[in-house]
């Protein structure tokens, strides 16, 4: 049998990358009885039915690292969130949702920030600061000036990794700079067009120049935090963890109670005022979502 890593699904086929090249393969039986399905991602096991045709079964697919639902993928490490500082502003509140989202995936998660050419260093320091003070690796970048490309790229090695953000933020611009063979459309509209008719199109793993891979997909296809539950929220705000000295121990979920640790630290700046506030509207957010129903 041959080792191998699903990087597309079709239609009942599998597309199995090995180190003997790539095995268009079908399902064991099996998988359907056990209702598992297969995922791009998944370290997998293949018999070989005709190599000259690269044709193969799935015999077995290995546990996986980490599962995401929306897009369908397995064994992500990590999340590269970009946002732009200027040309559009970046919505703060958006980003934290984002992280929000996966740290609840248990994806480890860097913040990109693009178009550093735009603005001066103490605004961009400003920024950055929220984030780095949070606790995440953050990195500035500008494609148009190749400013930190080459840390994206380091970020990249080895990995599997996903790229969420907003459109008109500098995705593909970014990823063209990484792997000149993308050639990814620019800040047109024809790509968002292209993406509309392919709203079913299934997630894709690319195989980087740099060595690791990059899933095709817009990232999250869903930004509702419905499956969320209003005292697990903190969990995912990770600086809050440092912090745990309230009165009411774990069960404060650091918003009016007595004595709480986290509010402590905010009026002292050792947690940021815009990442709290944007704590309290997303639990406001999951409390009104509960009641709707
Ligand atoms: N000034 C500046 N503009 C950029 C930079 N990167 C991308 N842009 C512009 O931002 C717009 C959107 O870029 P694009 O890569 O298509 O964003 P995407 O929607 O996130 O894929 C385009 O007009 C790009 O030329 C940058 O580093 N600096
Ligand atoms: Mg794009
Ligand atoms: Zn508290």
């Amino acid at each position: 049998m041959v080792y191998g890593k699903i990087i597309k699904g079709i239609g009942g086929f599998y597309y199995i990358d090995t180190e003997r090249g790539i095995y268009e393969c079908r399902a064991r039986g099996i998988f359907r009885k056990e209702k598992t399905t297969p995922l791009v991602g998944d370290n997998v096991l293949i018999s070989i039915v005709d190599e000259e045709n690269k044709k193969g079964v799935l015999e077995e697919i290995k546990d996986r690292k980490t599962e995401l639902i929306r897009p369908p993928i397995s064994n992500i490490d990590k999340v590269l969130i970009v946002f732009s500082v200027k040309d559009p502003y970046p919505n703060l509140s958006l980003l934290d949702r984002f992280i929000v989202l996966s740290e609840k995936e248990n994806l480890e998660v860097v913040i990109i920030f693009t178009k550093v050419d735009l603005i001066d260093e103490d605004e961009l320091n400003e920024i950055s600061n929220i984030y780095t003070l949070s606790g995440y690796k953050v990195i500035c970048i500008s494609s148009k000036n190749n400013i930190n490309i080459d840390k994206v790229k380091e970020e990249l090695k080895g990995n599997i990794v996903v790229f969420a953000g907003p459109s008109g933020v500098g995705k593909s611009s970014l990823l063209n700079k990484i792997d000149s063979s993308f050639n990814l459309q620019v800040g047109s509209v024809s790509e968002k067009i292209k993406r509309g008719k392919h709203t079913t199109r299934h997630a894709e793993l690319l195989k980087l120049e740099c060595g690791g891979m990059v899933a095709d997909t817009p990232g999250f296809s869903s930004l509702s935090l419905d499956d969320f539950e209003v005292d697990e929220l903190k969990e995912y705000f990770i600086e809050f963890n440092k912090f745990d000295n309230c009165k009411f121990g774990f069960r404060c979920i650091h918003e009016n109670e007595p004595n709480c640790d986290v509010k402590n630290a905010v009026k002292e700046g050792k947690i940021s005022e815009k990442r709290y506030k944007s704590y309290i509207q997303l639990l406001n957010e999951i409390r009104n979502n509960k009641r709707r129903y």
